[in-house]
């Protein structure tokens, strides 16, 4: 590996020196992150989890540090790698080095240095995992089975990792409890539509700078984060249009105003691309065959699976970096394609991920899981289990109260009456 590192007893970052900066960014991010500073003066109180040792694995954004100290506070001792090679953010990972957290991260690495980092981790022996995108939790598995016996449970994050987990789980494959922290309405509605729309569009308009209002926005799956990125991308004047396989997603992008097609059309009259299907081969050869001149193309889900680029560069004469996260493939034909941060997640690699304020709802679950798994993960089954409706109602309360939103209760009566089966017309 290079060595221009700052390498210390318990990290390996960038550079050091950018801690300040960092702090900074940390620092903002928490101004922005009420109910997280709530949960943090409470559990450093109650040291809810003193003893316990979280190994995680989530991109290093200026949010997670909010979420890695708050962990801290409560009692927790922390090792932390990233969950992806192009979104951690040198400046916090430097930041959290120098604040004493064992930190393995930094941008750009490879896949070797990706799974180093995991490792390294996972060298303090944890008891609860903290994943997004589970590559953690298959670290574990596959790699390091013997750890299992003493991790109490794990969370996941994401969409993808989610369904991953079921499917192991289904097989009888899975060792330890996870909760899904995705699958939280505190989490789906809100981090998965209004932070994936909003960041998507911020790292598309960082990479390229271009007019969106003039374009035709072409959206691969239309599930929560697809839906977000056709709201954001129709906000800013784009036409709309969505690629499925499920009838009632489809049907859902149709109502709310888009048009639906195949990606064998789409590609032909598409400006811009962006895959948010968890699924590979999205965009292949022959979609890029029929793409318009100037066609850009990126990505915002966990894998960089859904842009098949060794497609693209078999059809490629030539490639440049033209602007920072913007690449340029010029085809033998002549035409020229972008892509953009590597067809890995866009909103993270070439913008900053999710805004603080979603995230403070979404890493809110991540923190009442721990607590959770530490009370009472040992009489939980190796099973994916969903997030208590309280734990829901709870953030949103909290989150709810900070935005001076009041709150109408029910009376007595009104109880009564919903409950009352007897009552008709
Ligand atoms: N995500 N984290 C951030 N700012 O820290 N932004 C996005 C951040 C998470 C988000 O919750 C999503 O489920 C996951 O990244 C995809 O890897």
């Amino acid at each position: 590996m290079a060595d221009n590192f700052s390498i210390g007893d318990r990290y390996k970052v960038r550079r050091l020196e950018q801690a300040a900066e960092g702090r900074s960014k940390i620092d903002w991010a928490e101004s922005r992150m009420p109910v997280m500073m709530s949960l943090r003066k409470e559990h450093a109180a109650k040291q809810s989890l003193k003893g316990m040792k979280i190994a995680g694995c989530l991109h290093v954004t200026k949010e997670t540090a909010v979420l890695i100290e708050t962990l801290k506070a409560a009692g927790a001792e922390i090792s932390w790698s990233g969950c992806n090679p192009l979104s951690t953010q040198d400046d916090v990972a430097a930041a959290l080095a120098a604040n004493g957290i064992s930190i393995y991260a930094w941008h750009g690495m490879n896949t070797e240095e990706f799974y180093w980092c995991i490792d390294k981790t996972l060298e303090m022996k944890p008891t609860l995992t903290l994943d997004d995108g589970a590559d953690l939790i298959f670290s574990v598995h596959n790699r390091h089975p013997e750890l299992a016996k003493s991790i109490i449970g794990g969370t996941e994050e994401t969409t993808t990792g989610v369904h991953r987990l079921r499917a192991m789980a289904a097989d009888g494959a899975l060792k330890y409890p996870v909760i899904a922290v995705n699958d939280a309405e505190t989490k789906w509605d809100f981090d998965n539509v209004f932070g994936t729309g909003q960041s998507s569009l911020d790292g598309i308009l960082r990479a390229t700078s271009v007019l969106v209002a003039d374009k035709s926005f072409v959206v691969a799956g239309y599930g929560h984060c697809g839906a977000g990125c056709a709201m954001r991308a129709a906000g800013l004047g784009a036409s709309v249009i969505a690629t499925e396989i499920k009838p009632t997603a489809a049907l859902k992008a149709v109502l709310h105003g888009h048009r639906v097609m195949k990606m064998d059309d789409a590609a032909k009259v598409g400006d811009i691309f962006i895959t948010a299907t968890g699924m590979k081969d999205v965009i292949v050869k022959r979609h890029f065959e029929s793409m318009k001149d100037g066609a850009i193309v990126c990505n915002t889900g966990h894998y960089d699976c859904e842009i098949n680029l060794v497609d693209l560069e078999g059809l490629a004469k030539s490639k440049r970096t033209i602007r920072p996260n913007c690449e340029e493939y010029t085809l033998r034909d002549g035409r020229r394609i972008y892509v953009l941060a590597q067809g890995r997640l866009v909103n993270l690699a070439a913008a900053e991920g999710h805004p603080s304020e979603v995230m403070d709802m979404s890493f809110a679950n991540q923190f009442l899981s721990m607590v959770r798994l530490a009370n009472e993960g040992r009489s939980l089954g190796a099973a994916v289990h969903d997030i208590p409706e309280e734990q829901d109602q709870r953030i949103a309360g909290i989150k709810l109260a900070t935005l001076d939103a009041g709150l109408d209760v029910l009376t007595a009566e009104q109880i009564a009456y919903l409950n009352d089966y007897a009552s008709g017309t």
